[in-house]
């Protein structure tokens, strides 16, 4: 098939010409996949080329230092009124969805990984985001929680999963698609020897299961992080992970987890209130319609897109 001249990759994927002249299913790059403003009228961030190669690397990836000290603050009393006071908040604002933390849904960085990693081109457009937002929680941690937050590896070997796992991670020559997938945001400063989230890097491509040793934590097989505040940690579910005990007695770890999916699949059944969803804007709001495939595409028919391929 020749595609017209100028295509509409949107309406043409997944049967399109590559720019050599051969067959690809890799569909158009993130950075033609809508919309290009999030819903506080923000340009899309896209990531750098070696974010995007290190995200499909390692299955993880940190985004230094996304947020101002400022708004870090801000969130970070919303956490704090969340787990001390949650009937002083307006019900609309009382969740890890809500408040100042609704800014971090459908936050420009996190968009632009989304589209590279999650997006289905096809039901995206200025309207709905090409990908779900799915589980949202706080993670309050203390250097006395009794008990500490538990070492619990989990998971690994996303490439190797069966269709309908969400713990999945594909690639083709060109593509990614990451699967059920994690955005940490670390509203305070986390320190290497901590207690931050825990990675075997590179294991959402594994193909053995993972050796003895993945049960230690301090086996050097376990990478983690240290970051500023505001950071964002990026990771496919497809990756061996784990939580560990917080150990910085000087702050607490301050982190909300937010996951996304891909539009057409759904791992739990969190969402945020119903009054929280519609008093959002309509963009934001898209991030937890259905997890279906046909017409989910706001104003266009899905019909008409497989006409037109
Ligand atoms: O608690 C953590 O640091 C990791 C939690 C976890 O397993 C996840 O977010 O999927
Ligand atoms: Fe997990």
């Amino acid at each position: 098939m020749v595609a017209a001249e100028k295509p509409d990759a949107f309406s043409t994927w997944p049967i399109v010409m590559g720019e050599g002249g051969h067959d690809t299913m890799a569909g158009p790059p993130a950075s033609r996949i809508p919309p290009f403003r999030t819903s506080s009228g923000a340009p899309v961030v896209p990531l750098t080329e070696e974010q995007r190669f290190r995200f499909d690397k390692d299955g993880w990836l940190l985004i230094p230092g996304v947020l101002s000290e400022e708004e870090c603050a801000v969130m970070r009393a919303h956490c704090y009124a969340l787990r001390d006071n949650p009937e002083a908040l307006p019900a609309a604002e009382r969740s890890s969805y809500g408040g100042p933390l609704a800014a971090l849904c459908d936050h420009p960085v996190l968009v632009g990984w989304a589209q590279e990693f999650l997006a289905h081109p096809t039901l995206a457009s200025e309207e709905t985001y090409g990908f779900r937002m799915e589980m949202s929680f706080l993670a309050l941690r203390t250097s006395t929680d009794d008990p500490p937050f538990a070492f619990s590896p989990h998971n690994g070997s996303g490439l190797y999963r069966l269709p309908g796992a969400t713990h999945t991670y594909h690639s083709i020559p060109g593509k990614a698609h990451a699967g059920l997938a994690r955005a940490v945001w670390e509203l305070n400063p986390v320190g290497i020897d901590d207690g931050g989230t825990m990675f075997i890097t590179g294991s959402h491509k594994s193909a053995f299961g993972s050796p003895a040793a993945a049960t230690d934590p301090s086996s050097s097989l376990w990478d983690t992080y240290s970051c500023p505040a505001g950071s964002l940690v990026l990771f496919t579910e497809g990756t061996s992970h784990s939580g560990q005990p917080w150990t910085n007695a000087e702050r607490d770890r301050c982190a909300v987890f937010n996951a996304y999916n891909a539009l057409n699949t759904r791992w739990s059944m969190s969402k945020p209130p119903e009054e929280q969803v519609v008093a959002m804007p309509k963009l934001r709001a898209s991030l937890f319609r259905e997890a279906t495939t046909k017409e989910n595409r706001g104003q266009y028919e899905y019909r008409a897109q497989v006409a037109r391929i």
